[in-house]
């Protein structure tokens, strides 16, 4: 008999369906006294960012509950599932509790998440690959072992032009924090093999940030693989940082995209986040 696989995401992946395969996004929340924003593909994100802007208060993010994650693994055999990282978020704790509840519910099925101690487009090569393996029709703890392997080379680095919510809500550092206290400096880092904010620029300008990104994708072994962008109202700077790479690797499989919602709130407004494959 055939047996049914889904593959499941939070939507900090900022994808909200797949070409050919069973994807279910499970949405985080954004969160002001006043508004609630549940980040799936109906949300308004440049008007949400509008309303944070001109918004005084406090404003934070809730991630799915296990609830929420089993309703996604609906009445799937194999559930493949990746999370944001779980150092940052409690969302990839919660997916394990679920998954441990679905596979005592329903003996033999059966669930695998991976942390991906990352979030945004690295998240997105991670669902790819789920789908390509999948696709080959490999057993189940292939596939599992199969997409550690990939992601552990796989990368998320980002340039951010403010880390404001990453501070307000204690999500990076003290000694990151202090040093993003400094008005209108950037941040090029990129998502630490722990699954942390690791800042490795700082830069003024963003030609100087895009370059920045650029060095750092080569440092880290990028030599023509999938490259994927999603940026928070900055088509500019993804479209260059798209020029540098072209300019080496003109064949490479390079996509831009923008951020849903619960990458904008923390990348904010002209941040871009880059997913990409290294050897
Ligand atoms: O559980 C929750 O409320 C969600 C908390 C998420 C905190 C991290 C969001 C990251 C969004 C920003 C730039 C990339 C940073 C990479 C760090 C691993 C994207």
């Amino acid at each position: 008999m055939e047996r049914k696989a889904v593959i499941t995401a939070d939507s900090s992946a900022n994808l909200f369906s797949a070409k050919d395969a069973e994807y279910v996004s499970v949405p985080l929340r954004i969160i002001t006294d006043v508004k609630e924003y549940t980040d799936d593909e109906k949300l308004d994100v440049p008007g949400m960012l509008n309303d944070l802007k001109h918004y005084k208060g406090k404003s934070s993010t809730a991630c799915p509950s296990v609830g929420d994650w089993l309703k996604a693994f609906g009445d799937a055999d194999e559930v493949y599932g990746v999370s944001i990282t779980g150092r940052l978020s409690g969302c990839h704790n919660a997916a394990c509790i679920a998954a441990k509840d679905y596979e005592e519910m329903y003996p033999g099925r059966k669930v695998f998440i991976l942390d991906s101690l990352s979030t945004g487009p690295e998240m997105e090569l991670i669902i790819e690959k789920y789908k390509e393996l999948i696709g080959r029709g490999l057993p189940f703890e292939e596939i599992c072992g199969e997409i550690q392997r990939y992601a552990a080379r796989t990368h998320l680095i980002f340039s951010l032009e403010s880390l404001t919510n990453f501070v307000r809500n204690g999500r990076v550092s003290p000694a990151v924090a202090a040093a993003a206290n400094l008005l209108s400096i950037r941040i090029v880092g990129r998502a630490s093999s722990e699954g942390e904010l690791e800042p490795i620029y700082k830069s003024r300008g963003e030609k100087r940030a895009i370059s920045q990104l650029y060095e750092v994708m080569k440092e880290s072994g990028y030599e023509g693989g999938k490259v994927r962008i999603r940026h928070s109202d900055n088509e500019n700077a993804a479209q260059k940082l798209a020029e540098l790479i072209r300019a080496d690797f003109p064949e490479c499989d390079l996509q831009i995209g923008r951020n849903n919602g619960l990458c904008s709130y923390y990348a904010e407004k002209g941040g871009i986040l880059v997913g990409y494959e290294a050897n």
